[in-house]
């Protein structure tokens, strides 16, 4: 890491893994909560992970920065990374919303991808938060990404994720078309399953 002081950037780095440690207590305390005041409980995984450190390299080079501190603080977003798979459509929301109204946090940016799909045909809900940490002589805030998403988007996402390590330059544009209709395919499915549920649902709260 040139140029920084080594210690500088362990520091930098131990910031994250306590904002992940955080993040972690505070959804699961959430969520269980919501479990045990509704009876329902939307999630079917968590994941998260801390972005590499060569994956921090490549994003920033990616974006044309140079690495710094300063940077990788300004520029990389998702050093702290967690994904929420879901069940139904509906889950997504909700599981938003319960993040939304938390004072744990403070919500920086929301992109819905479920209503405005990228172009490559990807779906989720990105959720930017804040994440108070509390250190020995201050209180600093450390940016995370939630990632929320139904397991069928995640399906899609994993495979369509291996396919482009797979290739060594860009996917070609048949691939391209393949994989935008597998979207548009799991898309039609989620809506399928939320119009059951929601039958279901109907039987279940009589
Ligand atoms: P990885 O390996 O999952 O960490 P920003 O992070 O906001 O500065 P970016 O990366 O353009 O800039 O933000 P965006 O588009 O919201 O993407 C953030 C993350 O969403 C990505 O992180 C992926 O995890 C996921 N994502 C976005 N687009 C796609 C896509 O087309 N296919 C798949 N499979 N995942 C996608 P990383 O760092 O790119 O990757």
């Amino acid at each position: 890491m040139n140029q920084e002081n080594p210690r500088d950037w362990e520091g930098t780095l131990l910031k994250y893994r306590f904002a992940k440690t955080m993040l972690e207590a505070e959804l699961e305390i959430l969520l269980k909560e919501h479990e045990h005041r509704t009876g329902n409980n939307p999630v079917e995984h968590i994941k998260s992970r801390l972005k590499s450190e060569s994956s921090i390299l490549k994003k920033l080079k990616d974006k044309g920065y140079e690495f710094s501190i300063e940077n990788v603080e300004k520029h990389i977003h998702d050093i702290v990374g967690f994904r929420i798979v879901c069940s139904f459509l509906s889950d997504v929301y909700d599981i938003v919303n319960i993040i939304k109204e938390s004072k744990n946090f403070k919500i920086l940016e929301e992109i819905d991808y479920i209503k405005n799909p990228k172009d490559s045909g990807y779906s989720s809900y990105h959720l930017m938060v804040l994440v108070p940490i509390h250190l020995e002589q201050k209180q600093e805030y450390i940016e995370a990404e939630i990632q929320i998403r139904t397991l069928a988007m995640d399906f899609w996402a994993s495979l369509e994720h291996k396919l482009q390590y797979k290739l060594p330059n860009d996917i070609p544009v048949y691939l391209k078309r393949e994989l935008l209709s597998c979207s548009d395919e799991i898309k039609m499915m989620d809506t399928k399953m939320q119009h059951l549920y929601d039958i279901v649902k109907k039987y279940t709260d009589k």
